[in-house]
Protein backbone atom coordinates (compact mmCIF):
# COMPACT_ATOMS: atom_id res chain seq x y z
CA UNK A 1 0.00 0.00 0.00
CA UNK A 2 1.48 3.14 -1.04
CA UNK A 3 1.95 6.10 1.62
CA UNK A 4 0.84 9.45 1.16
CA UNK A 5 3.93 10.80 -0.38
CA UNK A 6 4.27 8.07 -2.69
CA UNK A 7 0.84 8.66 -4.20
CA UNK A 8 1.71 12.37 -4.18
CA UNK A 9 5.11 11.66 -6.27
CA UNK A 10 3.00 8.99 -8.63
CA UNK A 11 0.29 11.23 -8.72
CA UNK A 12 3.04 14.57 -10.07
CA UNK A 13 4.09 12.30 -13.01
CA UNK A 14 0.32 12.42 -14.62
CA UNK A 15 -1.52 15.42 -12.77
CA UNK A 16 -0.66 18.56 -13.10
CA UNK A 17 1.27 19.94 -9.68
CA UNK A 18 0.08 16.27 -8.32
CA UNK A 19 -3.56 17.69 -7.65
CA UNK A 20 -6.74 18.36 -10.04
CA UNK A 21 -7.04 21.52 -7.81
CA UNK A 22 -4.30 23.72 -6.14
CA UNK A 23 -5.10 24.18 -2.86
CA UNK A 24 -5.46 20.35 -2.65
CA UNK A 25 -1.62 20.56 -2.72
CA UNK A 26 -1.10 22.07 1.14
CA UNK A 27 1.76 24.63 -0.07
CA UNK A 28 -0.07 27.03 2.15
CA UNK A 29 0.60 24.60 4.89
CA UNK A 30 4.20 23.77 3.91
CA UNK A 31 3.53 20.39 4.16
CA UNK A 32 2.58 16.85 1.10
CA UNK A 33 -1.25 15.98 0.60
CA UNK A 34 -3.22 13.38 2.01
CA UNK A 35 -4.76 11.06 -0.06
CA UNK A 36 -7.98 10.07 0.59
CA UNK A 37 -9.79 6.19 0.61
CA UNK A 38 -12.86 6.97 2.10
CA UNK A 39 -15.14 8.61 4.02
CA UNK A 40 -18.42 8.16 6.38
CA UNK A 41 -19.95 10.56 8.16
CA UNK A 42 -17.66 13.31 9.82
CA UNK A 43 -14.81 10.93 9.50
CA UNK A 44 -12.20 10.15 6.18
CA UNK A 45 -9.73 8.15 5.77
CA UNK A 46 -6.61 8.38 4.23
CA UNK A 47 -4.83 6.18 1.92
CA UNK A 48 -2.43 5.00 5.05
CA UNK A 49 -5.31 4.05 7.22
CA UNK A 50 -5.35 7.29 9.37
CA UNK A 51 -8.35 8.57 10.55
CA UNK A 52 -9.62 12.11 10.97
CA UNK A 53 -12.58 13.98 12.01
CA UNK A 54 -13.01 16.45 9.04
CA UNK A 55 -13.79 20.10 8.53
CA UNK A 56 -13.41 20.68 5.09
CA UNK A 57 -16.31 18.63 3.98
CA UNK A 58 -15.14 18.83 0.06
CA UNK A 59 -15.15 22.53 0.74
CA UNK A 60 -18.67 22.75 1.46
CA UNK A 61 -21.25 20.08 -0.27
CA UNK A 62 -21.14 17.70 3.12
CA UNK A 63 -23.57 19.61 5.33
CA UNK A 64 -24.75 16.09 6.19
CA UNK A 65 -21.52 14.06 6.09
CA UNK A 66 -19.58 11.61 3.64
CA UNK A 67 -21.74 9.26 2.02
CA UNK A 68 -25.67 9.98 3.56
CA UNK A 69 -27.65 6.81 2.76
CA UNK A 70 -30.08 8.78 1.08
CA UNK A 71 -28.22 10.23 -1.13
CA UNK A 72 -26.10 7.06 -1.95
CA UNK A 73 -29.11 5.36 -2.48
CA UNK A 74 -30.39 7.93 -5.14
CA UNK A 75 -26.87 7.98 -7.12
CA UNK A 76 -27.42 4.51 -7.13
CA UNK A 77 -30.92 4.34 -8.33
CA UNK A 78 -30.01 7.40 -11.19
CA UNK A 79 -27.44 5.67 -12.49
CA UNK A 80 -28.51 2.49 -13.03
CA UNK A 81 -31.37 4.28 -15.28
CA UNK A 82 -28.30 5.69 -17.59
CA UNK A 83 -25.64 8.58 -16.61
CA UNK A 84 -26.80 10.87 -19.00
CA UNK A 85 -29.41 11.86 -21.61
CA UNK A 86 -28.16 15.08 -22.76
CA UNK A 87 -32.21 15.79 -22.76
CA UNK A 88 -34.37 17.37 -19.98
CA UNK A 89 -35.50 15.48 -17.21
CA UNK A 90 -38.62 15.90 -14.95
CA UNK A 91 -36.02 15.84 -12.22
CA UNK A 92 -34.08 18.91 -13.05
CA UNK A 93 -37.70 20.61 -12.92
CA UNK A 94 -38.10 19.07 -9.23
CA UNK A 95 -34.53 20.48 -8.00
CA UNK A 96 -35.05 24.00 -9.77
CA UNK A 97 -38.23 23.91 -7.85
CA UNK A 98 -37.03 23.46 -4.68
CA UNK A 99 -34.23 25.43 -4.82
CA UNK A 100 -36.66 28.39 -6.83
CA UNK A 101 -39.39 28.24 -4.18
CA UNK A 102 -36.23 28.40 -1.05
CA UNK A 103 -34.47 31.62 -2.75
CA UNK A 104 -36.19 34.97 -2.08
CA UNK A 105 -34.32 36.20 -5.22
CA UNK A 106 -34.59 33.48 -7.66
CA UNK A 107 -37.50 32.85 -10.31
CA UNK A 108 -35.68 30.95 -12.73
CA UNK A 109 -32.06 29.35 -12.66
CA UNK A 110 -29.78 26.83 -15.13
CA UNK A 111 -27.69 24.23 -13.62
CA UNK A 112 -24.25 23.75 -14.36
CA UNK A 113 -21.63 21.64 -13.53
CA UNK A 114 -19.09 24.06 -11.37
CA UNK A 115 -19.59 27.34 -9.46
CA UNK A 116 -17.11 28.94 -12.07
CA UNK A 117 -18.99 27.85 -14.93
CA UNK A 118 -22.36 28.97 -12.67
CA UNK A 119 -20.17 32.63 -12.41
CA UNK A 120 -18.78 32.80 -16.07
CA UNK A 121 -22.25 32.32 -17.21
CA UNK A 122 -23.97 34.80 -14.33
CA UNK A 123 -21.77 37.81 -15.72
CA UNK A 124 -22.22 36.85 -19.53
CA UNK A 125 -26.09 37.40 -18.79
CA UNK A 126 -25.51 40.52 -16.83
CA UNK A 127 -23.44 41.71 -19.20
CA UNK A 128 -26.17 41.04 -22.14
CA UNK A 129 -28.95 41.80 -20.26
CA UNK A 130 -27.54 45.69 -19.21
CA UNK A 131 -25.54 45.65 -22.55
CA UNK A 132 -22.59 46.94 -20.45
CA UNK A 133 -19.28 45.59 -19.62
CA UNK A 134 -17.43 46.59 -16.61
CA UNK A 135 -17.90 44.60 -13.77
CA UNK A 136 -17.22 45.21 -10.09
CA UNK A 137 -16.07 42.83 -7.80
CA UNK A 138 -14.37 42.38 -3.93
CA UNK A 139 -11.05 41.58 -2.79
CA UNK A 140 -11.28 38.66 -1.19
CA UNK A 141 -13.81 36.93 -2.80
CA UNK A 142 -13.24 33.81 -4.22
CA UNK A 143 -16.14 33.12 -7.44
CA UNK A 144 -14.21 30.07 -9.28
CA UNK A 145 -11.01 30.52 -11.65
CA UNK A 146 -13.11 32.98 -13.96
CA UNK A 147 -10.30 35.26 -16.42
CA UNK A 148 -12.39 38.13 -15.70
CA UNK A 149 -12.61 37.09 -11.90
CA UNK A 150 -9.49 36.06 -11.13
CA UNK A 151 -8.00 40.01 -11.12
CA UNK A 152 -7.00 41.47 -7.93
CA UNK A 153 -7.00 45.64 -7.20
CA UNK A 154 -5.46 47.79 -9.09
CA UNK A 155 -2.61 50.34 -7.53
CA UNK A 156 -5.00 52.59 -6.67
CA UNK A 157 -8.62 50.69 -4.78
CA UNK A 158 -10.14 52.80 -7.54
CA UNK A 159 -7.87 51.61 -10.74
CA UNK A 160 -9.57 48.47 -13.16
CA UNK A 161 -7.80 45.35 -11.66
CA UNK A 162 -4.59 43.44 -12.79
CA UNK A 163 -4.62 40.04 -13.72
CA UNK A 164 -4.44 37.52 -11.00
CA UNK A 165 -3.10 34.72 -13.08
CA UNK A 166 -0.74 34.24 -16.07
CA UNK A 167 -3.25 33.99 -18.95
CA UNK A 168 -5.50 36.92 -18.20
CA UNK A 169 -5.09 39.18 -20.07
CA UNK A 170 -4.69 43.22 -19.16
CA UNK A 171 -7.68 43.91 -21.59
CA UNK A 172 -10.11 41.22 -19.72
CA UNK A 173 -8.80 42.58 -16.46
CA UNK A 174 -9.11 46.14 -17.59
CA UNK A 175 -13.49 45.72 -17.10
CA UNK A 176 -13.28 44.59 -13.96
CA UNK A 177 -13.44 46.75 -10.49
CA UNK A 178 -11.75 45.62 -7.56
CA UNK A 179 -12.79 47.11 -4.47
CA UNK A 180 -12.20 46.71 -0.87
CA UNK A 181 -15.10 44.27 1.05
CA UNK A 182 -17.12 46.43 3.57
CA UNK A 183 -16.45 49.68 2.42
CA UNK A 184 -19.66 51.65 0.67
CA UNK A 185 -17.74 54.87 0.45
CA UNK A 186 -15.26 53.03 -2.51
CA UNK A 187 -18.56 51.56 -4.32
CA UNK A 188 -20.47 54.99 -4.01
CA UNK A 189 -16.95 56.85 -6.08
CA UNK A 190 -16.98 53.80 -8.32
CA UNK A 191 -20.62 53.80 -9.47
CA UNK A 192 -20.06 57.83 -9.51
CA UNK A 193 -17.00 57.69 -11.78
CA UNK A 194 -18.37 54.85 -13.95
CA UNK A 195 -22.03 53.82 -13.18
CA UNK A 196 -23.28 53.83 -16.42
CA UNK A 197 -21.11 51.53 -17.74
CA UNK A 198 -21.38 49.10 -15.26
CA UNK A 199 -23.26 45.26 -15.54
CA UNK A 200 -23.22 43.94 -11.65
CA UNK A 201 -21.82 43.85 -8.72
CA UNK A 202 -20.81 40.47 -7.87
CA UNK A 203 -19.91 39.41 -3.85
CA UNK A 204 -20.06 36.48 -1.08
CA UNK A 205 -23.06 38.06 1.06
CA UNK A 206 -21.05 36.19 3.70
CA UNK A 207 -17.32 35.28 2.65
CA UNK A 208 -15.29 32.43 3.12
CA UNK A 209 -12.54 32.78 0.66
CA UNK A 210 -10.40 34.60 2.74
CA UNK A 211 -11.84 32.89 5.70
CA UNK A 212 -14.65 33.78 6.80
CA UNK A 213 -15.52 37.42 6.73
CA UNK A 214 -19.13 38.91 7.94
CA UNK A 215 -20.93 42.14 6.49
CA UNK A 216 -20.86 44.83 8.74
CA UNK A 217 -24.65 45.63 9.24
CA UNK A 218 -26.05 47.04 6.58
CA UNK A 219 -23.05 46.83 4.03
CA UNK A 220 -25.13 44.52 1.34
CA UNK A 221 -28.05 46.86 1.46
CA UNK A 222 -26.22 49.52 0.51
CA UNK A 223 -24.16 48.13 -2.54
CA UNK A 224 -27.61 46.62 -3.81
CA UNK A 225 -28.76 49.87 -3.74
CA UNK A 226 -26.24 51.68 -5.37
CA UNK A 227 -25.88 48.93 -7.88
CA UNK A 228 -29.86 48.88 -8.71
CA UNK A 229 -30.16 52.53 -8.67
CA UNK A 230 -27.74 53.15 -12.12
CA UNK A 231 -29.40 50.61 -13.63
CA UNK A 232 -26.91 47.23 -12.95
CA UNK A 233 -27.63 44.00 -11.28
CA UNK A 234 -26.86 42.78 -7.81
CA UNK A 235 -25.09 39.35 -7.68
CA UNK A 236 -24.88 37.13 -4.58
CA UNK A 237 -22.48 34.12 -4.90
CA UNK A 238 -24.12 31.59 -2.62
CA UNK A 239 -21.78 28.96 -3.65
CA UNK A 240 -20.53 28.49 -0.45
CA UNK A 241 -23.49 29.73 1.65
CA UNK A 242 -26.25 28.70 -0.36
CA UNK A 243 -29.06 25.99 1.72
CA UNK A 244 -25.18 25.90 4.02
CA UNK A 245 -25.71 29.13 6.34
CA UNK A 246 -29.94 28.92 5.86
CA UNK A 247 -32.22 26.85 3.85
CA UNK A 248 -32.94 30.44 1.63
CA UNK A 249 -29.04 30.94 1.94
CA UNK A 250 -27.64 34.15 2.91
CA UNK A 251 -30.12 36.22 1.13
CA UNK A 252 -33.28 34.74 3.11
CA UNK A 253 -31.17 34.55 6.77
CA UNK A 254 -29.80 38.31 5.88
CA UNK A 255 -32.86 39.49 4.44
CA UNK A 256 -31.50 41.26 1.51
CA UNK A 257 -32.49 40.09 -2.25
CA UNK A 258 -30.60 39.69 -4.67
CA UNK A 259 -31.16 39.90 -8.43
CA UNK A 260 -29.05 37.26 -9.63
CA UNK A 261 -27.36 34.41 -7.38
CA UNK A 262 -24.82 32.06 -7.87
CA UNK A 263 -25.09 28.56 -6.18
CA UNK A 264 -22.97 25.20 -6.07
CA UNK A 265 -21.73 22.94 -3.48
CA UNK A 266 -24.58 22.29 -1.33
CA UNK A 267 -26.89 22.02 -3.75
CA UNK A 268 -24.89 19.10 -5.55
CA UNK A 269 -24.95 16.49 -2.47
CA UNK A 270 -21.24 16.18 -3.33
CA UNK A 271 -21.48 15.74 -6.67
CA UNK A 272 -20.52 17.88 -9.80
CA UNK A 273 -23.39 20.32 -9.86
CA UNK A 274 -24.01 24.11 -9.46
CA UNK A 275 -26.46 26.50 -10.75
CA UNK A 276 -27.75 30.56 -11.11
CA UNK A 277 -30.55 31.92 -11.35
CA UNK A 278 -32.89 35.24 -10.62
CA UNK A 279 -35.17 37.82 -11.82
CA UNK A 280 -37.45 36.02 -14.50
CA UNK A 281 -37.02 38.81 -16.82
CA UNK A 282 -32.88 38.92 -16.41
CA UNK A 283 -33.04 34.84 -16.37
CA UNK A 284 -35.00 34.66 -20.05
CA UNK A 285 -32.36 36.73 -21.91
CA UNK A 286 -30.77 32.96 -22.18
CA UNK A 287 -30.68 30.91 -25.21
CA UNK A 288 -32.58 29.54 -26.70
CA UNK A 289 -35.20 32.45 -25.68
CA UNK A 290 -32.62 35.54 -25.50
CA UNK A 291 -29.59 36.32 -27.13
CA UNK A 292 -27.38 35.20 -24.14
CA UNK A 293 -25.95 31.92 -25.17
CA UNK A 294 -25.01 29.21 -22.64
CA UNK A 295 -24.90 25.79 -22.71
CA UNK A 296 -23.28 22.19 -21.32
CA UNK A 297 -23.45 18.45 -22.50
CA UNK A 298 -23.77 17.46 -18.71
CA UNK A 299 -25.70 20.42 -17.39
CA UNK A 300 -28.05 19.10 -14.80
CA UNK A 301 -26.93 15.44 -15.07
CA UNK A 302 -29.09 13.18 -13.67
CA UNK A 303 -27.13 11.31 -11.35
CA UNK A 304 -25.95 14.90 -10.22
CA UNK A 305 -29.82 16.30 -9.70
CA UNK A 306 -30.30 13.11 -7.71
CA UNK A 307 -27.48 13.73 -5.38
CA UNK A 308 -28.97 17.52 -4.86
CA UNK A 309 -32.44 16.11 -4.52
CA UNK A 310 -31.83 13.97 -2.12
CA UNK A 311 -29.45 16.22 -0.40
CA UNK A 312 -31.76 19.05 -0.38
CA UNK A 313 -35.10 17.06 0.43
CA UNK A 314 -32.94 15.93 3.55
CA UNK A 315 -32.23 19.51 4.46
CA UNK A 316 -36.32 20.76 3.71
CA UNK A 317 -37.81 17.68 5.59
CA UNK A 318 -34.92 18.04 8.75
CA UNK A 319 -35.05 21.62 9.32
CA UNK A 320 -33.60 21.04 12.91
CA UNK A 321 -30.49 20.35 11.05
CA UNK A 322 -29.97 23.84 11.03
CA UNK A 323 -30.44 24.34 14.81
CA UNK A 324 -27.96 21.06 15.71
CA UNK A 325 -25.79 22.94 13.30
CA UNK A 326 -26.01 25.77 15.01
CA UNK A 327 -25.60 24.44 18.51
CA UNK A 328 -22.78 22.24 17.38
CA UNK A 329 -20.41 24.88 15.31
CA UNK A 330 -20.94 27.19 18.75
CA UNK A 331 -19.95 24.86 21.06
CA UNK A 332 -17.01 24.39 18.85
CA UNK A 333 -16.13 28.29 18.32
CA UNK A 334 -16.26 29.10 22.00
CA UNK A 335 -14.47 26.04 22.44
CA UNK A 336 -11.88 27.02 20.40
CA UNK A 337 -11.82 30.85 21.39
CA UNK A 338 -11.09 29.50 25.20
CA UNK A 339 -8.93 26.79 24.59
CA UNK A 340 -6.64 30.21 22.97
CA UNK A 341 -7.24 32.17 25.67
CA UNK A 342 -5.83 29.40 28.24
CA UNK A 343 -2.84 29.12 26.38
CA UNK A 344 -2.28 32.71 26.13
CA UNK A 345 -2.78 33.04 22.11
CA UNK A 346 -4.58 35.43 20.55
CA UNK A 347 -7.49 34.13 17.84
CA UNK A 348 -10.10 36.34 15.97
CA UNK A 349 -12.78 33.40 15.14
CA UNK A 350 -15.98 34.01 12.73
CA UNK A 351 -18.66 32.56 12.08
CA UNK A 352 -22.04 32.21 10.19
CA UNK A 353 -23.40 28.93 11.28
CA UNK A 354 -21.52 25.77 10.26
CA UNK A 355 -18.53 27.95 8.85
CA UNK A 356 -16.09 29.11 10.64
CA UNK A 357 -12.46 30.23 10.49
CA UNK A 358 -9.55 30.21 13.32
CA UNK A 359 -7.52 33.79 12.25
CA UNK A 360 -4.22 33.78 13.99
CA UNK A 361 -4.61 37.19 14.95
CA UNK A 362 -5.62 39.48 17.60
CA UNK A 363 -8.92 40.66 14.69
CA UNK A 364 -11.32 42.30 13.88
CA UNK A 365 -11.06 40.93 10.56
CA UNK A 366 -13.51 42.63 8.21
CA UNK A 367 -11.62 42.53 4.65
CA UNK A 368 -9.06 40.96 2.86
CA UNK A 369 -6.19 43.25 4.21
CA UNK A 370 -7.15 42.75 8.02
CA UNK A 371 -7.22 38.79 6.96
CA UNK A 372 -3.61 39.20 5.61
CA UNK A 373 -2.37 40.20 8.94
CA UNK A 374 -2.65 36.76 10.28
CA UNK A 375 -0.07 34.99 11.14
CA UNK A 376 0.26 32.11 8.51
CA UNK A 377 3.27 30.29 9.27
CA UNK A 378 1.41 29.77 13.34
CA UNK A 379 -1.65 29.06 11.42
CA UNK A 380 0.64 26.25 9.29
CA UNK A 381 1.89 24.49 12.40
CA UNK A 382 -1.55 24.58 14.04
CA UNK A 383 -3.17 22.60 10.73
CA UNK A 384 -0.01 20.31 11.14
CA UNK A 385 -0.03 19.57 14.77
CA UNK A 386 -4.27 19.00 14.50
CA UNK A 387 -3.65 16.49 11.68
CA UNK A 388 -1.17 14.52 13.87
CA UNK A 389 -4.37 14.38 16.70
CA UNK A 390 -6.67 12.78 13.87
CA UNK A 391 -7.99 16.60 12.67
CA UNK A 392 -8.66 17.53 9.55
CA UNK A 393 -8.64 20.91 8.65
CA UNK A 394 -8.59 23.32 5.60
CA UNK A 395 -4.85 23.60 4.54
CA UNK A 396 -5.24 27.75 4.55
CA UNK A 397 -5.26 30.12 6.90
CA UNK A 398 -8.05 31.72 3.83
CA UNK A 399 -10.74 28.92 3.76
CA UNK A 400 -13.21 28.18 6.08
CA UNK A 401 -13.89 25.15 8.55
CA UNK A 402 -17.35 23.43 7.84
CA UNK A 403 -19.37 21.24 10.55
CA UNK A 404 -21.66 18.59 9.02
CA UNK A 405 -24.62 16.90 10.86
CA UNK A 406 -22.94 14.00 11.15
CA UNK A 407 -20.74 15.50 13.31
CA UNK A 408 -20.99 14.90 17.08
CA UNK A 409 -20.56 16.98 20.23
CA UNK A 410 -17.67 13.79 21.04
CA UNK A 411 -16.11 14.90 17.78
CA UNK A 412 -16.56 18.85 18.73
CA UNK A 413 -15.52 18.37 22.15
CA UNK A 414 -12.54 16.12 21.00
CA UNK A 415 -11.53 18.77 18.17
CA UNK A 416 -11.23 21.20 21.18
CA UNK A 417 -9.25 19.35 23.10
CA UNK A 418 -6.77 18.41 20.32
CA UNK A 419 -6.64 22.11 19.67
CA UNK A 420 -5.95 23.11 23.31
CA UNK A 421 -2.98 21.01 22.82
CA UNK A 422 -1.85 22.82 19.97
CA UNK A 423 -2.57 26.15 21.24
CA UNK A 424 0.05 25.11 24.18
CA UNK A 425 2.54 24.08 22.03
CA UNK A 426 2.43 27.22 19.68
CA UNK A 427 2.54 29.41 22.90
CA UNK A 428 5.48 27.41 24.32
P1 LIG B 1 -16.06 25.60 -8.20
O1 LIG B 1 -15.75 26.04 -9.61
O2 LIG B 1 -14.81 25.23 -7.43
O3 LIG B 1 -17.16 24.51 -8.14
O4 LIG B 1 -16.72 26.85 -7.44
C1 LIG B 1 -15.99 28.05 -7.39
C2 LIG B 1 -16.47 28.89 -6.22
C3 LIG B 1 -17.35 29.94 -6.48
N1 LIG B 1 -17.81 30.72 -5.47
C4 LIG B 1 -17.45 30.49 -4.19
C5 LIG B 1 -17.99 31.39 -3.11
C6 LIG B 1 -16.56 29.43 -3.87
O5 LIG B 1 -16.20 29.23 -2.58
C7 LIG B 1 -16.06 28.61 -4.89
C8 LIG B 1 -15.09 27.46 -4.64
N2 LIG B 1 -14.57 27.36 -3.30
C9 LIG B 1 -13.26 26.78 -3.16
C10 LIG B 1 -12.92 26.70 -1.67
N3 LIG B 1 -12.93 27.93 -1.03
C11 LIG B 1 -13.18 25.43 -3.80
C12 LIG B 1 -11.94 24.62 -3.43
C13 LIG B 1 -11.02 24.48 -4.61
O6 LIG B 1 -10.82 25.47 -5.37
O7 LIG B 1 -10.47 23.36 -4.75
Amino acid sequence: MATNREAFDEARRYVAGGVNSPVRAFKAVGDNPLFFASGYGSKITDIEGHEYIDYVGSWGPHILGHAPEPVITAITRAARASTSFGAPTVAETALAQIICDALPGCDRLRLTNSGTEASMSVLRLARGATGRSKIVKFAGCYHGHVDSLLVSAGSGALTFGSPDSAGVTASVAADTIVLPYNDVDHVERAFAEWGDQIAATILEPICGNMGVVLPVRGYLESIAAITRESGALFIMDEVMTGFRVAWGGAQRLLNVQPDLTVLGKVIGGGMPLAAFGGRADVMDQLSPDGPVYQAGTLSGNPVAVSAGLAALNQLRNNPAIYRRLEVLSARLEFGLRSAAERAGLEVYIARCGSMLTVFFQPGPVHNLDDARRSDTGMFARFHGLMRSQGHYLPPSQFEAWFVSNAHSFRDIDSTVAAAERAFAELAA
